[in-house]
């Protein structure tokens, strides 16, 4: 364990493979075992649910990276090899627990990706909000070569990403998908320039850090349930948010800028 990081200004003891900084509303949370590509060992996968279930409430948006020339090389192979079925499953609940409060977690998360963004290294990039990939990144799920299933909520959350098919596809034959390719897929959002990322990460998530608390929930929490849901239910519970949110004191205040032509227009520059 480093230090408990009031030093970096969070409360909560990581594990060597993660460090935090905080600028301002944003935390950067970096993976740090570049010696093993950035492969997840259990202390960083509880490292993780730890960081992101302790998040000062002044922290409204988190860029997550990696050291090295890979993003993530997925699970840690050498844990596997001692494993039994039972631990097996907890093992992957154990995934599953740190990436939900990823996805449905404080604040949105941004990904910024290079080199290998494989297994669960892709796993873990799918549980965050936004994605930019530098030229570098590559996306595979060698999985199947390597006699293993995803574990870390990949069956799930991959085929809303790009679909069941496209996810067979990349499990049975080893395919790898490169930036671009990956960009149309929708593994990322953006493409940028070879370590451009970190600071594309970090201007979005000051960007997502601006708008109000209220929406950045709704678009985190409560978009995806709907998506999830049958159509009559979906219009309600939309309906029910968009009343949630008009009715909070700050889109009121940010409602009556734009009318009083205090607030940024929507221009494309
Ligand atoms: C690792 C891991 C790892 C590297 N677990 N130790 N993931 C994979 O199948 C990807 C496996 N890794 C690779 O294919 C390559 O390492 C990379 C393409 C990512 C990088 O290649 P390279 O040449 O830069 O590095 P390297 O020499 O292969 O690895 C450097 C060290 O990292 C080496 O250890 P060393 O002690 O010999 O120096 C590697 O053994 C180690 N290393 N990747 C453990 N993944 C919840 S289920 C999720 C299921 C999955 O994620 S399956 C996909 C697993």
């Amino acid at each position: 364990m480093s230090a408990p990081s009031s030093a970096n200004g969070f409360d909560v003891p990581l594990p060597d493979s993660l460090k935090a900084e905080r600028s301002g509303a944003i935390a950067i949370l970096t993976l740090a075992r570049a010696h093993k590509r950035n492969a997840l060992d259990d202390p960083t996968v509880l490292g993780l649910e730890a960081f992101f279930t302790a998040l000062p409430d002044g922290i409204r948006a988190v860029v997550l990276n990696g050291e090295g020339d890979h993003f993530c090389a997925g699970l840690d192979l050498g844990e596997l090899t001692e494993r039994d079925i039972a631990e097996g499953i907890a093992h992957s609940r154990s995934w599953h627990r740190a990436f939900e409060r990823i996805e449905f977690g404080k604040v949105p998360v941004v990904a910024v990706m290079h080199g290998a963004v494989v297994g669960g290294g892709l796993e873990l990039a799918a549980a965050c909000h936004v994605r930019v990939a530098e030229t570098s990144t590559y996306y595979a799920l060698p999985e199947g070569s390597r006699g293993i299933f995803v574990g870390g909520g990949g069956s799930v959350r991959l085929p809303r990403l790009i679909g069941t098919s496209r996810m067979m596809e990349m499990m049975l034959t080893g395919h790898i998908y490169d930036a671009e390719e990956g960009k149309h897929l929708g593994f990322s959002h953006y493409v940028v320039p070879l370590h451009a990322g970190l600071n594309k990460g970090i201007e979005l998530a000051e960007r997502i850090a601006s708008n109000s608390a209220m929406t950045n929930f709704a678009v985190t929490h409560v978009l995806p349930r709907i998506a999830e849901q049958d159509r009559a239910a979906g219009y309600l519970t939309e309906a029910l948010m968009a009343g949630i949110a008009q009715g909070d004191d700050e889109a009121k205040a940010r409602l009556k800028a734009f009318l009083e032509k205090r607030a940024p227009k929507t221009i494309r520059t």
